[in-house]
């Protein structure tokens, strides 16, 4: 059982410390560039575990609807290949500094559009990293901010079927900054 700390929105959130790869949810959210081509962070993590069928759908959505990159903010879905999530929503969350002050807004529009895709596949659980703090420089405690509103927003529309969002921390120094700075309600 989650510490009550941890525990939001009437159990539908729960944070925790662990690896993004190990979730067996329905889905766990990568934090992608726009090539969609793989990287480091959570996002290389997920490729070397997931083996080379998500790299294949990856390339499938550059050569049909995303020609271009993926845009920041944006969600696409792929299978989760050999990882224990039966998904992979990738989304590319903003750099900091480099949207003219834009960069809540993407990052808000990175947890509504990812949810929004599993709610559109008929799924239940999905599991998000904290997406834009590492390479992309986000700082963790506006992060912290900005991704509780939009999940209580988004949850509390009543619309959502999505009844488990895990929020998974990499160690307890982040996990402990967003339970300092969040905006769940009590
Ligand atoms: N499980 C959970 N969290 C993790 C894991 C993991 N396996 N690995 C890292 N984190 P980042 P970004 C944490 O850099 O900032 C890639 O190259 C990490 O500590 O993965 O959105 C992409 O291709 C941090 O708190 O993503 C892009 O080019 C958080 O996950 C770029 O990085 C996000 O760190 C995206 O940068």
């Amino acid at each position: 059982m989650p510490h009550a700390e941890h525990v939001f929105l009437d159990g539908r959130v729960t944070l925790q410390v662990g690896d993004l790869t190990d979730q067996a949810v329905d889905a766990v959210v990568n934090a992608a560039n726009s090539s969609l081509l793989g990287g480091g962070g959570v996002d290389g993590a997920i490729h070397r575990r997931g083996g080379p069928a998500i790299l294949e759908a990856c390339r499938e959505i550059r050569r049909t609807a995303w020609p271009d990159g993926l845009p920041t903010g944006q969600a696409v879905i792929t299978t989760g290949g050999r990882l224990p999530a039966r998904h992979v929503i990738h989304t590319v969350g903003p750099i900091y500094g480099r949207h003219g002050g834009r960069e809540a807004e993407l990052l808000g529009a990175c947890y509504r559009n990812a949810l929004a895709l599993a709610e559109a596949n008929g799924l239940r659980s999905i599991a998000f990293p904290a997406i834009s703090t590492g390479i992309y420089g986000y700082p963790a405690d506006q992060a912290a901010h900005v991704v509780s509103l939009a999940l209580s927003r988004h949850l509390s529309g009543g619309t959502s079927a999505v009844d488990e969002v895990r929020l998974v921390f990499f160690d307890r120094r982040q996990l402990a900054s967003f339970v300092a700075h969040h905006a769940f309600p009590a």
